[in-house]
Parts: C-alpha cells; sequence; structure tokens
C-alpha cells in the first residue's frame, strides 16, 4: 500500500453548522493524519480556479456561489491510499447515495451543499495541495 497525500475542503455548510470538530474527527479516527490546515475565505476568482474543470456544468454559477458563501477550511491528509480512503469515507457526492457512515450521509444537505471535497486522482490531489499551501506550509 502506498503512502498518499490527498486535499480536503471542509464545506461552508459544515462550518457554518459548527461540523468541523465533527468531521475532523472522523478524519483522525479513519487513520488519516492532517499535515497543514488552515481555514479561508475563498473569493470568485479563487473559487472558479479550483473548480475549473466544471466550468461547462449547469451547476457552476451556483457551486461557486456556494463554495465563496463562508468560510471553508482545507487540509492536506496523509495516509495508505489516502486519496481512495477520503473518498469512501466521504461517500457519494449525493447524501441520498451515501453509504452509512459517511461523512456526506451524516452531515450533507444536499448534492450541493455536500459538507467535503476530496481530491478524485493523484494528479488532482497535487494540483490541489498546490493550489492552497506552499511547500513550507506542509508540516505535519
Ligand atoms: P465530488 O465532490 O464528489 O468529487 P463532483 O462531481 O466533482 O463531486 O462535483 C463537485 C461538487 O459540485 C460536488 O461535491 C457538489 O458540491 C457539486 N455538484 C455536483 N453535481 C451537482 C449537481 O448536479 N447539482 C449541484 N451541485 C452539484
Ligand atoms: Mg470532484
Amino acid at each position: 500500500m502506498a503512502i498518499e497525500r490527498t486535499f480536503s475542503i471542509i464545506k461552508p455548510d459544515a462550518v457554518e453548522r459548527n461540523l468541523i470538530g465533527d468531521i475532523l474527527k472522523m478524519i483522525e479516527e479513519s487513520g488519516l493524519k492532517v499535515k497543514a490546515m488552515k481555514m479561508i475565505h475563498m473569493d470568485r476568482a479563487q473559487a472558479e480556479g479550483f473548480y475549473a474543470v466544471h466550468k461547462e456544468r449547469p451547476f457552476f454559477g451556483e457551486l461557486v456561489d456556494y463554495m465563496i458563501s463562508g468560510p471553508v477550511v482545507v487540509s492536506c491528509l496523509e495516509g495508505e491510499n489516502a486519496i481512495k480512503a477520503y473518498r469512501e469515507l466521504m461517500g457519494a457526492t449525493n447524501p441520498a447515495d451515501a453509504a452509512e457512515g459517511t461523512i456526506r450521509k451524516r452531515f450533507a444537505v444536499n448534492l450541493q451543499n455536500n459538507s467535503c471535497h476530496g481530491s478524485d486522482g493523484p494528479d488532482t490531489a497535487k494540483t490541489e495541495v498546490a493550489y492552497f499551501f506552499n511547500d513550507d506550509e506542509l508540516v505535519g
């Protein structure tokens, strides 16, 4: 098994409902280590750049509005098969389809306001970590 890094966002709906601690508890109990973490409030350009892959999708504008609606907690997580492990811990994008015991099943409000983001592969993980963290911030 490979030690990997992935990128996580605790999204505005979760921060707003005081769920940072609950979600971090699930992350840490799963064995993932926090390598870097900070709270930020993205501006529009930053959110549009982060979600550029979705810019042709009909929900892009609303997604960006939502992601800049309040602060988020971004982090770099490390562990065995961290990318897949964190995707599994988050659960399906739509909480209606998410498995029991996942973050989205427990906390997500709906398909858009789904409480967390996790990278979907090694290339996006690298790009997304670098989008929000300098090398000297990866201190964990
Ligand atoms: P993921 O977050 O599980 O990787 P993506 O398909 O990459 O899911 O979509 C990115 C984010 O865009 C989702 O987490 C969700 O917040 C939002 N989203 C995805 N599909 C829809 C949709 O059909 N309507 C509204 N928002 C959506
Ligand atoms: Mg995605």
